[in-house]
Parts: C-alpha cells; sequence; structure tokens
C-alpha cells in the first residue's frame, strides 16, 4: 500500500508505525481530503473579499463572474499572483536575515558569527562595484550589507536591485527592463502585488501576470543575495562525501534534526554539538551527538558540512517516527504543523526557534543572533535530555542510507572544471556541450506534494535522462530525493549515465582525484541555492555570447508544491528556461492565463511552463526541448 505514496523505502518500514500506533500521517490527511475542490485546484475560487468567496462555474450555467465582476481570468491571475509574492518574500526574508547578520558581523556586534569565506565577499564586492583592494574584510563586509539591504529599500522604479543586476546575462536585463518586470526593491514589489491584487484593482489577467513575473524576479533577487552571502558567513560548498535517508539516524546517539530553511542557527548547533559530545556521552549516548537533516536546512549543512541528511519534505514525520530523534529543531518554512503531535507520541523534543514561526504543541527557544551561540547550547541540552527519556523498545530506524556525493556549487564546478582546463575552466563544459557529449542540462528542484508518489517522478525522469547524455543539477527536497535514492554517487553514474556523459563526468571526477566519475547528480544546495545553478547558466550563456533562452538547459519541478516553488518556476520560466511542472498548476481555470504562461511566454521570454504528470513522457519532452535548443544553435 505504501509504494502507490513514496518511493522512498523507509515508508515501507514506518507507515505501519503509524498505523499501528494510529497517528496520522500527510497521507491519510491527504486521503481524507478526498476529493478536493475542484474550484481551488482551477484557481476559480476567490477570497479576497468579504463578499465572497466566489467560484466561478467552468462548465454549467452558474456564474461567470464574481459579485465584483471579477471574471475566471482576472481570479486566477490575483490567486497565483499573490502566490509569486509570498514565495518571494519568504526567500527575500530570509535572505535579509542573513544580511542583517553580515552587517551585524561587519559592525562588530555578532561575536558568535565570522566572516568565513574571506575571498568569496571580495568577490562578491567586485560583482556589485564596490571597492575592495586594500580594505579590511569588515570594512568590505559592511558595505556588501547595506548595499544588499538597499535592493530591501530603494524607491527609484528605474533602478533595478543590485543583485539581479549583477546576476544575469546583458541581453536578459535588458529583455527584462523592456518588459517593465525587473524589480527595483524587493519589499515593494511584494507590496505592490498585494495592493494590486485587492479587491477592486488590477483587472487585466495579463498585466498581473506581469507584476507577478516582477514578484518572481524579485524572488531571484532574494535568493541570490541569501545564497551568496550565506557562503560568506558559512563557508562556499565544496564536495564532501555523506550519506541520505532515515539509516543516517544512530541508535547510541542523541539524535538532533536539523529542519527548515535558514542557516544562521542550524550552523551554530553544528559548532556547539560539538563542543557538547562528552556531555552526550555521559548522558548514556556512546556515539555522542549525531546531527541530521531535514528539508532546505538539511541542504544548506549537508553541503557546507556533510551533515547527513535525513528526509525531505514528505519524509518530515517518518524522522519521527522512528522513535530515535531526539530534537527536531525548526526554522521557518516547510515545517508540517503535525510535527507537534508526532512528537508528542514520542520523546522528542519539537523545538521551534523563530519568534515568527511557532508552533502550538511545541517548545519554543526564541533565538536571536546576538545570543546564537547561546541559543544553540540551549537546544542540543534539550535534545541530550530528551535522549534520557527515549524508550529503546520504540525505535525503529529503516536499513536506508546511500552514499551521496554532494556540495557543487557554482565554485566548487568550476575549481573541479579549472583541472581540466586552468586557464580556461568553462571550456571543457561548453567544448562537451557543442560535441554532444554532454546533450544538454536540466536543473531539477522544488518540493514533494502528497499528489504525486514520492520521489518517484525524479528518479525516472532523472535514470532517463542521465541515460540520454544530459548533465543534472538539483537543489531542494529534488535534490533530496536524488540522495535518498542513491543518484548522487559513483556508483549511479557508472549504472545510468550514457556513455558520453559518464566519459566527461570521469573525466572530471578522476581530475578532481575522486578516483572516479562525479556523482549522476549534482546537489547544488537548498532552493535559495537554485541561484548557484543560474550562475553557471550565465558563465556558460556569456562565454558563447549568447542569453539564456539559447542554452540547451532545461528546469523540472515534478513534485511542485509550496508558493515558493511557484514563485522559482516563474522566474525560471522569465529567465528563459522551459520549465517542466509535474503537478497540475492552479491556474488551468483561465484560458488566458494558461496560454500565457505556457505559450505566449515562449515568445516575450523564451521560457514557459510545460505541464507534464507523467515522467516518462515529462523526460521526452524536456530531450525534445534540448533538441530543438541545438538545432537553433547549430550545434
Ligand atoms: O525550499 S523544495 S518542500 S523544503 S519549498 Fe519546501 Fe519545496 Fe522542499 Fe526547501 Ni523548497
Ligand atoms: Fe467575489 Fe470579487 Fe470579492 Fe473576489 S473580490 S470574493 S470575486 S466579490
Amino acid at each position: 500500500m505504501n509504494q502507490n505514496f513514496s518511493l522512498d523505502p523507509s515508508a515501507s518500514v514506518l507507515l505501519p508505525v503509524a498505523k499501528k500506533e494510529k497517528i496520522d500521517t500527510v497521507w491519510d490527511r491527504h486521503k481524507a481530503m478526498q476529493p478536493q475542490c475542484g474550484f481551488g485546484q482551477l484557481g476559480i475560487c476567490c477570497r479576497v473579499c468579504w463578499k465572497g468567496p466566489c467560484r466561478i462555474d467552468p462548465f454549467g450555467d452558474g456564474p461567470k463572474r464574481g459579485i465584483c465582476g471579477a471574471n475566471a481570468d482576472v481570479i486566477v491571475a490575483r490567486n497565483v499572483v499573490r502566490m509569486m509574492a509570498a514565495g518571494a518574500a519568504a526567500h527575500s526574508e530570509h535572505g535579509r536575515h542573513v544580511a542583517l547578520a553580515l552587517l551585524g558581523v561587519a559592525e562588530g556586534r555578532l561575536a558568535d558569527y565570522q566572516i568565513r569565506d574571506e575571498a568569496k565577499l571580495r568577490r562578491i564586492a567586485g560583482r556589485l562595484g564596490i571597492e575592495e583592494a586594500g580594505r579590511g574584510s569588515h570594512e568590505v563586509a559592511r558595505d556588501v550589507a547595506l548595499l544588499t539591504l538597499a535592493d530591501f529599500q530603494n524607491q527609484d522604479h528605474h533602478d533595478p536591485c543590485t543583485w539581479i543586476k549583477a546576476s544575469l546575462t546583458e541581453k536578459r536585463l535588458d529583455k527584462l527592463a523592456g518588459l517593465e518586470v525587473l524589480p527595483h526593491n524587493i519589499d515593494a514589489v511584494v507590496t505592490g502585488i498585494m495592493a494590486r491584487t485587492n479587491v477592486g484593482c488590477d483587472a487585466d489577467p495579463v498585466n498581473l501576470v506581469l507584476g507577478g513575473v516582477k514578484g518572481a524576479l524579485a524572488d531571484f533577487n532574494g535568493m541570490a543575495l541569501a545564497t551568496e552571502l550565506s557562503d560568506v558567513l558559512f563557508g562556499t560548498p565544496r564536495p564532501v562525501i555523506t550519506a541520505a535517508n532515515l539509516g543516517v539516524l544512530k541508535e547510541d546517539a542523541v539524535n538532533i534534526a536539523l529542519h527548515g530553511h535558514n542557516p544562521l542557527l542550524s550552523d551554530l548547533v553544528c559548532e556547539i554539538a560539538h563542543t557538547m559530545e562528552d556531555e552526550a556521552r555521559r548522558a548514556g549516548a556512546s556515539a555522542g551527538i549525531n546531527l541530521v537533516g531535514v528539508c532546505c536546512t538539511g541542504n544548506e549543512v549537508l553541503v557546507r558540512h556533510g551533515i547527513p541528511l535525513a528526509a525531505n519534505y514528505l519524509s518530515q514525520e517518518l524522522a519521527l517516527l522512528t522513535g530515535a530523534v531526539d530534537a527536531m529543531v525548526v526554522d521557518v518554512q516547510c515545517i508540517m504543523p503535525s510535527i507537534a503531535e508526532l512528537g508528542s507520541c514520542f520523546h522528542t523534543e519539537i523545538v521551534t526557534t523563530m519568534d515568527d514561526c511557532k508552533i502550538t504543541g511545541t517548545r519554543h527557544v526564541s533565538f536571536k543572533e546576538e545570543t546564537g551561540a547561546e541559543n544553540a547550547r540551549q537546544i542540543v541540552t534539550l535534545a541530550i535530555e530528551a535522549f534520557k527519556r527515549r524508550n529503546p523498545q520504540r525505535v525503529l530506524i529503516p536499513d536506508f542510507k546511500e552514499t551521496s556525493i554532494v556540495g557543487f556549487g557554482a565554485e566548487a564546478i568550476l575549481e573541479a572544471l579549472a583541472l581540466l582546463d586552468a586557464e580556461d575552466p568553462l571550456k571543457p563544459l561548453l567544448d562537451n556541450v557543442v560535441n554532444g557529449n554532454i546533450r544538454g542540462i536540466a536543473l531539477f528542484a522544488g518540493c514533494n506534494s502528497t499528489n504525486a508518489k514520492q520521489d518517484s517522478s525524479f528518479v525516472t525522469m532523472a535514470k532517463k535522462l542521465a541515460a540520454e547524455n544530459v548533465l543534472l543539477l538539483a537543489t531542494g527536497c529534488g535534490a533530496g530525493a536524488f540522495a535518498k535514492h542513491g543518484l548522487m554517487n559513483q556508483e549511479a553514474t557508472l549504472a545510468w549515465a550514457g556513455e558520453t556523459l559518464k566519459g566527461v563526468l570521469t573525466a572530471i571526477g578522476e581530475a578532481a582525484g575522486l578516483g572516479g566519475p562525479l556523482p549522476l547528480v549534482l546537489h547544488m544546495g537548498s532552493c535559495v541555492d537554485n541561484s548557484r545553478a543560474v550562475q553557471v547558466a550565465v558563465a556558460l550563456a556569456d562565454k558563447i555570447g549568447v542569453d539564456l533562452d539559447a542554452l540547451p538547459l532545461v528546469a523540472s519541478a515534478p513534485e511542485a508544491m509550496s508558493e515558493k516553488a511557484v514563485a522559482i518556476g516563474t522566474w525560471s520560466i522569465a529567465l528563459g528556461l522551459p520549465t517542466h511542472l509535474g503537478i497540475m498548476p492552479q491556474v488551468t481555470g483561465s484560458k488566458v492565463v494558461t496560454d500565457l504562461v505556457t505559450e505566449t511566454a515562449k515568445e516575450l521570454l523564451g521560457g514557459y511552463f510545460l505541464v507534464e504528470p507523467d515522467p516518462e513522457a515529462a523526460a521526452e519532452k524536456l530531450l525534445a526541448v534540448i533538441d530543438e535548443r541545438r538545432r537553433a544553435l547549430g550545434i
């Protein structure tokens, strides 16, 4: 039965436990929710004002307009662009948090943090046009932080955000400027979307969607700055060998799961946990403290420190069902409220840490950057105390974990390529794309959703595309899926890569001293780290002298779910990438909006959504797109 819900073998072990103990999981609640509201699925339910809710009848003789007169196109457009604004807010709030921390470090106010990658700080300064030569790192960091924060404050509509200007090709910036969708101020753009979608405002679906595209590009800006400044504070990812899936939990250790998105606290927990190993041992945990990751906080500490990944989004409850997690520490985003109840069924401390993200029934440790290390110590202490209450009889750790080589940010990829050509690192990549050894590049991103069998489409599509010599990159829960299913190691390359792709991955891997190929799928990090993939794509496009929409590069989110994914998908098409969705987006109640994002977008932006729930067919379609682009480039 579990096989219908999830491809993850851990689910088969743990869902029977949930059943026996009468604990609901996300899949039980999904089932109880059937049939889901068809109006909502089509995007034609409006709750923008209290005259509503209004629902448009898509087929019969029922209402074709809401009480105020809004038609299906307006309602669908308003709903979806509000999702883009919410996604942009989430990623950018995360980014602001990191930028403020960098400012605090630069001004000597935050003793628990430091600049871990000064070379990167200086490179960023160069990109942003800040003088750095001969200046101290704190002075440079202050300027970088302030210029970054100006992306939340600038009031000049004609002056786009600094980060986006520093992150795209000239041609793309011109195109986006021509459509008037370049954001000038993240906060203002998000506020603008909330304003124009209010009752009785923008009632032109095309204008609304263009407003949404601007919001999505604000999202890109927010995640680019979040990624880059996090590298400055916590280190830039380098390849590291680790493991993924619930088998990374240890019976004889204090298991602490780091869950959420923002590395500001989790990185300190990693640091502090090392200093508290003896305390854990004194409490009876012979293996000390075992940190594991969940969701994107998990990806952040995975790619930077090699902390094993226990679970992606839909597996977060399974982690608790093992009875072996002593504390689950959460920050923001993608944290199921259900974990409070699950934690209380076991001995697990669920610790919320951000004052704007509490969950009733859990413990809250109010994290502040000023007291970060102390907060981390408090949390590890709670975990050790919880360990003492753990009931060994209830521990069931599925024996599944897969070796994963992760940590392939833009820098790591360029460094690996430089081993083949120190003078011109991009040349080997470009040559192999041109000669067809690499047929194209696919970026897998996005979530897990109960509307699909967990992880399944990711795995099916990756194997098929790799066999066709497509180079695979991944972030977020997609990356989590590949890691858990053993597609991020050398064996996977040997087993699944087409001959020419295998040759390229082997040449780079051996030059990098891995004694074999690079992994089949390159883990670039968390969802905000999608900006890393853009960085590589921009470097390639600049080298050939084309725009991003000319590259044989596609994106795919087979299980897109969150508002953040809606924002990412939208900037992905705005940057020129054909972007596959495996889940029906909630816009199909409007032909105007559907046509706009799947067809007209191709003419306007080069990128467009391609919706295909069947993974085999989706892979075929992406291959056809890749080949179309190759032909247009004459390669
Ligand atoms: O930011 S992929 S389910 S965890 S939203 Fe959430 Fe989606 Fe996972 Fe990371 Ni991204
Ligand atoms: Fe209905 Fe219009 Fe109010 Fe929406 S804004 S709920 S369509 S009256």
